[in-house]
């Protein structure tokens, strides 16, 4: 090995520390590149894979569940809600029909009214499999399922 060919090795391998330590340092790679000065155009490269990184961050966007309840059924059939003990669980039924929502189990009611949506949230502390009726037309809309 030359003498120019270990020079060049110990600059490549300076240049995969300073890359590794400005993904290390993700966010603040901004200021680090101003501090370090010397290898600015090596420290781009790492840079810009920092951002795309942070693009890909998928959102974690909790929907609420409907439950659709048409010509006082559920429409598609009884709705399966499942969520794990310790979850918030929320949901929405959608009526057509005034009656009272029932949640067993929880034993929680709420009134809906012929067109209007009702909203439970409630902390899923009980497990096990529910049934959620129409208590007025004694008819189930939707199966509630708390994991352990
Ligand atoms: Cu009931």
């Amino acid at each position: 090995m030359t003498r120019t060919q270990r020079l060049a090795l110990i600059v490549a391998a300076a240049a995969l520390l300073v890359g590794g330590f400005f993904v290390a340092k993700g966010s603040d790679g901004d200021t680090t590149t101003t501090a370090a000065g010397g290898p600015a155009a090596t420290a781009v490269t790492p840079d810009t894979t920092t951002t795309a990184t942070a693009t890909v961050k998928t959102p974690t966007t909790p929907t609420t569940p409907v439950v659709v309840v048409r010509d006082g059924k559920p429409a598609g059939g009884v709705k399966k809600l499942n969520f794990a003990k310790g979850d918030e669980i929320r949901f929405t039924v959608t009526s057509d029909v005034s009656d009272e929502v029932h949640v067993h189990g929880y034993d929680i009611m709420k009134n809906v009214t012929a067109g209007k949506s009702v909203t439970f949230a409630f902390k899923g502390d009980i497990d096990g499999i529910f049934e959620v009726e129409l208590e007025g037309a004694g008819v189930q809309i939707a199966s509630l399922k708390v994991s352990p």
